[in-house]
Parts: structure tokens; C-alpha cells; sequence
């Protein structure tokens, strides 16, 4: 069954956004296999973005990403690494349609919310830098069959 890495950011913990936005994976249906609360290293936010190094944004947003709490979590489910993305939205809250949570709540691209893995390799490698298998819980909701045939 598909992973995929979702972190809520500073922005989205210190605003409350927390419950909402686990409600919105909960009642699309996707099972929750990690969770937990954690300040971000700067080690750690410089190998999350990584990919992003040479950009003109990197240092601040290695700056932000380390300035509060973070919530890391991983979803699972079919589809859900593009699913995830689509209850995302765009990058830039000012493009991202209404419905999703950038879209809902958010304002400047600086201050989206949420990250969400953006492909099957990227999920692989991002879960096993957030989390150990030990955090990780494999299990099935009994309600499954009235979710997925
Ligand atoms: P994504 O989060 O939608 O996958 P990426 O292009 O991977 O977007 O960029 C990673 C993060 O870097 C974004 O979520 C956003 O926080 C930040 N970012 C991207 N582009 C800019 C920019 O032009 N200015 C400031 N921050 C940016
Ligand atoms: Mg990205």
C-alpha cells in the first residue's frame, strides 16, 4: 500500500491548523501510520529541501521550517502520494484552488502550511528521514471495506 510524508509547518501548528487539516486526510479516507511533534533540526530541514539548495528562498526557508514546532505524519492509502497533493493545493496559496488547504488557509507562498511528498521516490526517501520503523504502525481500520472495495 502507497506512503506518502506529510509535514505541517510552523505556520500551520502555531495557527491551530492541526486538527483540521488531520480531519481532511481522515475523512478522505486515508489511514494514518505516523505521527508525532517535533522541533526540526537545521540538519534535518537542510536535507528535507535539499533538492531546493541553490534557490534564493533556501535559507529562509531552512530558517522557517526550524522556527516551531512541526508535525510529521504519514498517510497511507491508495493514490495517495498525488491524492495528498491535490488536498494540498499549489505551492503558492494565492493559486491554490479553494477546498484545499492551502487554498482555505493560507496566503503567501513563504507561509503554505503544509508539505506534502510530491512523488513515489521523494515519499520513500522522506519518510525514512522523518521516521523510523519503529514509528511507524501497520494496521488496518475496520472500516475499510465501506472506503475502498
Ligand atoms: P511544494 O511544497 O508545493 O512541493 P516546492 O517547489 O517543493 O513546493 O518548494 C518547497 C517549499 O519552498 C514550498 O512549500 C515553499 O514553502 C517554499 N518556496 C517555494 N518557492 C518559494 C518562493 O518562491 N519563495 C519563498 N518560498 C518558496
Ligand atoms: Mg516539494
Amino acid at each position: 500500500m502507497e506512503r506518502t510524508f506529510i509535514a505541517i509547518k510552523p505556520d500551520g501548528v502555531q495557527r491551530g491548523l492541526v486538527g483540521e487539516i488531520i480531519g481532511r486526510f481522515e475523512k478522505k479516507g486515508f489511514t494514518l501510520v505516523g505521527l508525532k511533534a517535533l522541533s526540526v533540526s537545521r540538519e534535518l530541514a537542510e536535507q528535507h529541501y535539499g533538492v531546493h539548495k541553490d534557490k534564493p528562498f533556501f535559507a529562509g526557508l531552512v530558517d522557517f521550517i526550524t522556527s516551531g514546532p512541526v508535525v510529521a505524519m504519514v498517510w497511507e492509502g491508495d493514490g495517495v502520494i498525488a491524492s495528498a497533493r491535490k488536498l494540498i493545493g499549489a505551492t503558492n496559496p494565492l493559486n491554490a484552488e479553494p477546498g484545499t488547504i492551502r487554498g482555505d488557509f493560507g496566503a503567501n507562498i513563504g507561509r503554505n502550511i503544509i508539505h506534502g511528498s510530491d512523488a513515489p521516490e521523494t515519499a520513500q526517501t522522506e519518510i525514512a528521514l522523518w521516521f523510523t520503523d519503529a514509528e511507524l504502525v501497520s494496521w488496518q481500520p475496520t472500516i475499510m471495506p465501506w472506503i475502498h472495495e
